[in-house]
């Protein structure tokens, strides 16, 4: 048994995924050989809670100029983080010389609107390809993992910020300790700690273990974030749901005695007790094995009745359930994504091309994969002429199903 990265307790291991590659590091067909893999397994700690892989990949091969993840990829998260930034604007930013604090800000699809204010800010972002992305849209970035010591220095170079915020990046950071004491170094006594995060909560009820891959290194519930906050002196004042991911939480810190709690923090710990109990997470494990027992049989059956199918979409996800699952270009030939950064790659580990949006009308399949199923609604609406031309979606969380016709209210 190993122990927790956070606070040294017991984990437990809960759901194994076996080998797998890095989820981001697409190949180009010539770097087939070298690809690195580890065990993607995660576990639970019996004394603070947190749920977390078992194995720990070393932050440069993830986050590098080469890292592919565009946030502004999507209508969706564009306009999410545009409405993120303008409630900073209207409340925690409207004071004369405010600091904000992006963590991870990736292409700048928060801080874009906080630079267009005019507003003091900086973008804290390792990934020189985004980072430079950022740059170019006239938000000061600095290259570099955040840490203790980056946190200390931007505090004597720029104050202390008012808003330290983050999506998507606190559960990436195993250095917990690094990361926490670093934010209390550079947050005013006043400020807050805002960080919206997959949650662990829909990853179990919603079966999407294809959240589970090397960058998402926790999976937060409210419960194991307020024992974070308190470890390292800080208070949970706030949780509230979010849309992004299929559904994240965002958890607002604040030094204790600082901020009033909310009332969601206790209504949400009181529903969390279901999502930690061992039947719990049996359920989830014997629903993940029929998702792939599934998904490969209706793949397999398209095959053998001659039927096309392309994958939609290479998120991080396609690399987990692809690999799991082994789904190679024998049972989908191609992905098609609008990364400019992944096309004409393979995706890692399980080798099915990548290619731009428009091989997928060039012609249409018959069944066309949904990897990046959390934006659904986006693409669905956005491709509507290829279920008017016949044409079917095969969705594969919570369960493996196929839809042929617009869903009702579009
Ligand atoms: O936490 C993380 C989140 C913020 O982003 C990172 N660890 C990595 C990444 O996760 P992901 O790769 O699962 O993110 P998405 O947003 O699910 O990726 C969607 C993919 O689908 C992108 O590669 C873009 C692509 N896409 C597309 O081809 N056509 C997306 C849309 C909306 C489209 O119309
Ligand atoms: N905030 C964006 C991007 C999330 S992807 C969104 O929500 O869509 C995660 C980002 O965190 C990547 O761009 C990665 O390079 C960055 N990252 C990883 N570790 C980091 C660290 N220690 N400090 C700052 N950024 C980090
Ligand atoms: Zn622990």
């Amino acid at each position: 048994m190993l122990g927790c990265r956070l606070c040294g307790g017991l984990v437990d291991e809960l759901l194994d995924l076996g080998r797998q590659p890095l989820a981001n590091s697409f190949p180009r067909p010539d770097q087939t050989t070298d690809e690195f893999f580890y065990r993607l397994a995660m576990g639970a700690c019996r004394d603070c809670s947190m749920m977390q892989l078992l194995e720990e990949v070393p932050r440069d091969l993830k986050y590098h100029d080469g890292y592919p993840y565009r946030a502004s990829g999507s209508a969706t998260h564009r306009d999410h983080f545009t409405s993120v930034a303008t409630n900073f604007l209207a409340r925690e930013l409207s004071t004369k010389d405010a600091f904000v604090v992006e963590i991870g800000c990736n292409d700048g699809v928060m801080l874009a609107r906080i630079a267009k204010a005019g507003v003091r800010h900086l973008g804290v972002e390792p990934a020189g390809g985004v980072a430079e992305l950022a740059a170019a849209k006239g938000i000061d970035v600095l290259r570099e993992f955040f840490e203790e010591e980056t946190a200390v220095r931007i505090r004597s170079t720029h104050g202390p910020a008012d808003v330290i915020f983050a999506a998507n990046t606190i559960c990436h950071i195993p250095y917990a300790d690094s990361l926490m004491r670093g934010v209390a170094a550079l947050l005013k006594p006043g400020g807050i700690f805002v960080f919206e995060e997959p949650y662990l909560g829909t990853v179990i009820n919603g079966m999407a273990f294809d959240q589970l891959y090397d960058e998402h290194f926790y999976f937060f519930t409210v419960r194991s974030v307020q024992s974070m906050a308190r470890r390292f002196g800080f208070e949970l004042i706030d949780a509230e749901p979010t849309p992004l991911h299929g559904g994240s939480m965002r958890y607002t810190l604040a030094l204790p005695g600082q901020r009033a709690r909310t009332a969601n923090v206790r209504s949400l710990l009181a529903q969390e007790e279901e999502l930690t109990k061992p039947d719990t997470y049996r359920r989830f494990r014997s629903a993940v094995e029929r998702i792939r027992h599934d998904l490969v049989g209706l793949l397999e059956q398209l095959k053998q009745d001659g039927r096309t199918v392309v994958g939609y979409g290479a998120p991080g996800k396609v690399t987990t359930v692809t690999n799991y699952c082994g789904i190679g270009p024998d049972l989908v030939p191609y992905v098609c994504d609008s990364t400019p950064s992944k096309q004409h790659r393979l995706v890692p580990g399980t080798h099915i091309p990548v290619r731009p949006p428009d091989a997928f009308r060039d012609p249409y399949p018959d069944y066309a994969l949904l990897f990046a199923w959390n934006h659904a609604d986006e693409i669905i609406a956005k491709e509507q002429a290829f279920l008017e031309a016949g044409g079917s979606w095969i969705l594969y969380v919570p369960e493996v199903r196929v839809v042929r016709h617009v869903p009702a209210g579009r």
